[in-house]
């Protein structure tokens, strides 16, 4: 017998009339969702692979249970994606189908496919739910950005989803009695299947909060909330505010369990958050590949800088440049993290070259660096690649960004690095060399959001008479800082 990915809405028996999602003044009970769910999977049958429109909505909830009910992989699309990458999706992925809201426009080749209404209305007659899919069946593909090229289709099967949360539930002490709160997006890992997939699966409540405000989380956790998930860009505008306002700190120090993930928690970002509210933040590593790898305990050590151990399940080695692996006693060398176990992806969409590249004898090359402490907590100290930027806990590729500039008629040459930033973590900047007479900054920044995505848009534009190359006209990124 296969165990449910979401045992609650399998069998509403178990918490049927407690509310499984709310967004705003909209609600659904597990009864509901599973009622909506099944009359949807109903329409999906048969179907290979479903875009979602994926804005912070109940409806894209329903729209992304609907399909892991029907065994449909979901790929999940940016609402504020530009019209490039949304080309180079919607190829890739060949969807068979978009799902989206009554009475949503949507734009360029999801227009074009044959789409299915998410509606919320009861259906008049649930039917019954089809079986289980089997584990190793595509969930999701979720698009992320490499360092070169267009984003890759992270191929996730349901075996991945299920471990690594039941392995997350077991070290978080994460229970059906938790409200989580958070307002990540709903097109990455951390804000769809952390965050949507992850409370639907304990059996307790989301309340998402559409948009991001240090004043909607405090509200929250001041009352129903118990844990929030978020990336360190929102932590770091809960610290600002707390220091300015002792109540909000109060709310927040209510929680349960605050979670940071997605980028880095600056040591001092979390030195900051105890003192105003009395909360050590619980960080933990992932990746959209391989889900999380790493985290505090919920009764563990705390240690800002760290990201703990290794989640229940994955296997994690520390490597060196030639490959072989650093012991584990050693806790001077810098190694790049490699991980195995059943949180690992099934491969890149249509690029067998980029997962072989990115698979070791069967484990998964990260590319981030890291040291361990003596007790074997894992601290992160960087990243392999200099042309890949976290910017508000968004992984995006530089090469990306200079491909689309170079488009532009007055750019002729272009380099894109990260800044550090004490708000986003890292800011994108792009170092331009015009063509003729400089083009406005805002035009090219305009350009890379409606080409890409707004969240890939360089926050400055620094315009130079030539680039500085090495002898082999590499252009020397660590030569351009400000
Ligand atoms: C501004 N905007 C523009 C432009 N300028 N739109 C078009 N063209 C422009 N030139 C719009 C934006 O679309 C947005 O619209 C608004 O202005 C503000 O944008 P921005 O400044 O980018 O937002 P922000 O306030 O700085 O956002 C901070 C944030 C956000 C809320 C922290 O960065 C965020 O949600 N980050 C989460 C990233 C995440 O979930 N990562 C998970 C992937 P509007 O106002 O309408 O929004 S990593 C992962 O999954 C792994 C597995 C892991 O470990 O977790
Ligand atoms: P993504 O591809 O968007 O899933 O981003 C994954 C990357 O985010 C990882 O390879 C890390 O570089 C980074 N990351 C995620 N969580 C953390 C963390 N807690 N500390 C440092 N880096 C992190």
């Amino acid at each position: 017998m296969t165990t449910h990915l979401l045992p609650d809405l399998a069998d509403v028996s178990r918490r049927g009339d407690r509310t499984a999602l709310r967004f705003g003044d909209t609600a659904l009970t597990y009864r509901e969702l599973a009622a909506l769910a099944a009359d949807l999977a109903g329409q999906l049958r048969g179907l290979h692979r479903v875009a979602v429109w994926a804005t912070p909505t109940a409806e894209t909830c329903v729209a992304v249970v609907a399909a892991l009910t029907a065994g449909v992989a979901v790929v999940p699309i940016n609402p504020k994606i530009g019209t490039r990458e949304l080309s180079h999706i919607v190829a890739d992925s060949a969807p068979d189908r978009v799902l989206a809201a009554p009475g949503v426009e949507l734009p360029g080749e999801l227009a074009d496919l044959p789409r299915i209404s998410v509606s919320l209305a009861p259906p008049t007659e649930a039917g019954p739910l089809p079986d289980e899919p089997d584990p190793e069946t595509p969930a999701f593909v979720v698009y992320t950005s490499g360092t070169t090229g267009p984003p890759k289709g992270v191929v996730l099967p349901r075996r991945a989803i299920t471990s690594n949360l039941d392995a997350l539930a077991e070290i978080w002490e994460w229970t059906a009695d938790d409200v989580l709160v958070h307002a990540l997006p709903l097109f990455h890992v951390h804000g769809l299947i952390l965050g949507v997939v992850g409370p639907l699966r304990r059996g307790c409540t989301l309340h998402h909060l559409g948009r991001f405000s240090t004043e909607a989380v405090a509200a929250e956790l001041d009352g129903p909330g118990t844990m929030l998930f978020g990336v360190p860009t929102m932590y770091h505008r809960l610290a600002e505010d707390c220091a300015a306002d002792p109540e909000m700190a109060g709310a927040i120090g209510k929680a349960r369990l605050l979670v940071s993930g997605s980028a880095a928690l600056p040591a001092t970002e979390h030195q900051r958050i105890e003192q105003l509210t009395g909360q050590r933040v619980v960080e933990r590593y992932g990746m959209t590949e391989t889900l999380m790898n790493c985290s505090i305990r919920f009764s563990g050590d705390r240690r800002p800088g760290t990201v703990g151990l290794p989640v229940p399940g994955v296997d994690l080695r520390l490597v060196d440049d030639d490959g072989n692996p650093i012991p584990e006693t050693d806790t001077e060398a810098v190694g790049e993290i490699e991980v195995r176990g059943p949180n690992l992806f099934l491969g890149y969409l249509n690029r067998p070259d980029a997962t072989a590249e990115a698979m070791r004898d069967g484990w998964f090359r990260t590319g981030d660096m890291a040291m361990r402490d003596p007790d074997g907590y894992v601290r992160i100290v960087g990243r392999r690649a200099t042309d890949l930027i976290k910017s508000g806990g968004y992984k995006i590729g530089a090469g990306e960004i200079e491909n689309v500039l170079l488009d532009h008629p007055g750019v002729a040459e272009v380099a894109v690095t990260g800044e550090p930033d004490p708000d986003l973590g890292e800011r994108i900047v792009a170092w331009v060399v015009a063509r003729g007479q400089e083009p406005p900054a805002d035009e090219l920044i305009a350009h890379v959001a409606e080409q890409l995505a707004a969240h890939k848009r360089p926050r400055e534009v620094r315009f130079l008479s030539s680039l500085p190359r090495n002898d082999m006209g590499k252009v020397m990124k660590r030569a351009l800082t400000s």
